[in-house]
């Protein structure tokens, strides 16, 4: 594969990995999932991980995976690739995955002594990829392999921190996210 087909295709694999935690910051709100348990003092997971947020970032990414599988033909022909589509299970496990990879993050923050909101700078970048790829890896074994061949998984760990960047610092700029990352 060239390189932009691989950066493309790659981009493409993981979009419904990338859409749920913003999905999240939108539709967030409400009960949090540990109900305001502690552990050692503080909050098991804290105020930023919700029911709602992550139920609706997960259906947000599995929607989105049902419509590109839908649009795949029609985006390929029109770029000359061959993009991949979607089995059911395939998008909700990058999906679920990467509201898990949240999810486990600020389960370390709070055990490292970070409170809701603060930075962990790589952790914050790669958590949702890692979730989403472990998972998928489960729900979608043999879809994995064929999608997430090692030069595309190379372009994924690169490439996604810097959109995360972006995309955390437009929703700071417009009012939608407390911190930009
Ligand atoms: N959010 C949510 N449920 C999730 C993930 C995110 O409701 N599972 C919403 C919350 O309103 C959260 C916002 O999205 O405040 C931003 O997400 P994030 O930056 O991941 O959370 P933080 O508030 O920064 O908390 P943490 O320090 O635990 O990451
Ligand atoms: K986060
Ligand atoms: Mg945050």
């Amino acid at each position: 594969m060239e390189t932009v087909d691989t950066v493309v295709w790659a981009l493409w694999a993981m979009l419904p990995a990338y859409i749920p935690n913003n999905a999240a910051v939108l539709a967030g709100g409400g009960r949090p999932i540990d109900g305001g348990r502690t552990w050692g003092g503080r909050r098991v997971l804290g105020d930023g991980k919700t029911w709602r947020g992550t139920l609706i970032g997960t259906a947000a990414g599995t929607l989105l995976a049902l419509g590109l599988t839908q649009a795949a033909p029609s985006v390929s022909a029109a770029l000359g690739a061959d993009l991949p589509t979607f089995p059911l299970r395939a998008g909700l496990g990058l999906a679920f995955g990467a509201m898990l990879g949240d999810i486990g993050a600020s389960f370390l923050k709070r055990r490292t002594g970070r409170e809701r909101g603060a930075a962990f700078p790589g952790l914050d970048q790669l958590d949702f990829v890692v979730g989403a790829l472990l998972c998928v890896l489960v729900t979608a074994p043999s879809w994995f392999t064929e999608t997430f061949t090692l030069p595309v998984l190379v372009v994924v760990v690169v490439a996604t921190p810097v959109l995360h960047l972006v995309t955390n610092g437009i929703a700071y700029l417009l009012g939608l996210k407390n911190e930009p990352w």
